[in-house]
């Protein structure tokens, strides 16, 4: 029996809460993110309104240069409560339509209708109620993929943005896939899609008609997987445990670049305290520490240390300060300048990960 996965995705998730609670920008370029000081900002886009796409504005751009391609557009600091909020309301509705339901991030789920729905008719109604209830009562668009997998109703979704519903059958999905471009699959982003370019496989048509030994040869695993994606062949469950929080993170940005190491450090101390607080008041324990940073040309590394045992100490301090400095100057970039005078430019950001709660086996949700 073919299964019938749903993968539903909140259109442009952060700007349409603002929109919604702002009805003056209906239709307008929306930029949720950093403050674009006029052209001199710092930060990224975290998401923007379909309106402002069209000027080539996306999440993770540079805030500056959105700004150079649309000044004339509304830029909004993120609201974090309202879209928690709003997630939880969105989350709730979905998982009523199946037992069988796993939460993705803040605005993506994927529902198991097999059980529930007898035929392509039903399930497409069941999307169109979807999108009815959660427009009705929290206000925003969703975009709903159906297909007999997970990866398959991932890409789905993402065909018919916003407010779409889309439907691969088994008979027809592989028709549909082929003149699509190699980057809808989950799993090749812009990284991974120069290597497949390399080897001329451009759309999914091209992995289609390759041989999965082929694949294998070129790729090694990851090529088999990729192919196993796109025939349709990934039997991926749904997890539909509960969200366990498994990290905790705080970042910032300096308002001028800098490379003051006694600056970079007071502000890392200052996160940290934030974040030890953060472990105290919800009684976490934690065994991996990352520590992120970004340089003026936005590259960005990560380095992490995981402790043995889970912890949660006082002394943490120490750790983190020295393994900050090990983080930075095991930067790539920075073995490349070392000698020439180093431009480490912004310090943003450190997590705590694996936590634990000690009350062992409590499950934590948020
Ligand atoms: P996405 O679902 O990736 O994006 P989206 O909902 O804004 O747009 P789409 O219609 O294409 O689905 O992410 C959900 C939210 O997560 C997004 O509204 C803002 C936040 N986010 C960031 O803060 N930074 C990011 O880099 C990305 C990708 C998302
Ligand atoms: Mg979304």
């Amino acid at each position: 029996m073919n299964r019938l996965i749903l993968h539903c995705d909140l259109d442009c998730f952060f700007a349409a809460v603002e929109i919604r609670d702002n009805p003056q920008f209906r239709r307008k370029p929306v930029i949720i993110g950093a403050d674009p000081r006029e052209g001199k900002g710092r930060g990224v886009i975290s998401t923007c309104s379909y309106e402002a796409r069209k000027f080539g504005l996306h999440s993770g751009m540079p805030i500056s240069q959105a700004y150079l391609r649309c000044p004339h557009g509304i830029y909004l600091r993120p609201n974090f409560k309202k879209y928690s909020k709003a997630s939880k309301q969105v989350m709730e509705i979905l998982s009523r339509y199946s037992k069988d339901f796993q939460q993705i991030g803040n605005d993506e789920g994927y529902l198991d209708l097999t059980d529930t729905c007898l035929n392509y008719k039903e399930v497409k109604e069941n999307a169109k109620k979807i999108q009815m209830e959660i427009f009705e009562s929290v206000g925003l668009t969703i975009s709903i993929g159906i297909a007999p997998t997970k990866s398959l109703a991932k890409i789905a979704s993402d065909c018919n943005k916003p407010n779409g519903i889309t439907l691969f059958k088994p008979e027809n999905f592989k028709a549909l896939l082929k003149d699509m471009e190699i980057t809808r699959v989950p799993g090749i982003g812009k990284k991974t899609k120069v290597h497949f370019y390399k080897k001329g496989i451009k759309k999914i048509g091209d992995i289609l008609n390759t041989p999965v030994s082929k694949m294998v040869n070129l790729f090694g695993e990851h090529g088999r997987n990729i192919w196993y994606i796109v025939n349709g062949l990934d039997n991926n469950k749904l997890c539909t445990n509960k969200r366990i929080r498994n990290s905790i993170s705080k970042e910032r940005t300096f308002i001028k670049d800098t490379n003051d190491f006694s600056l970079i450090f007071s502000k890392l101390n200052k996160l940290n305290e934030l974040i030890n607080i953060e472990l105290k008041k919800r009684n976490f324990f934690f065994r991996t520490i990352t520590l992120k940073i970004r340089f003026e040309n936005y590259s960005t590394y990560t380095r992490s240390k995981t402790f043995y045992n889970p912890i949660q100490d006082k002394n943490i301090q120490d750790m983190i300060d020295n393994d900050a400095e090990a983080c930075i100057f095991v930067c790539p970039m920075c073995q490349e300048t070392m000698g020439s005078k180093v431009q480490r430019k912004g310090l943003k950001s450190y997590l705590l990960s694996d936590l634990c709660r000690i009350a062992l086996g409590e499950e934590l949700d948020y």
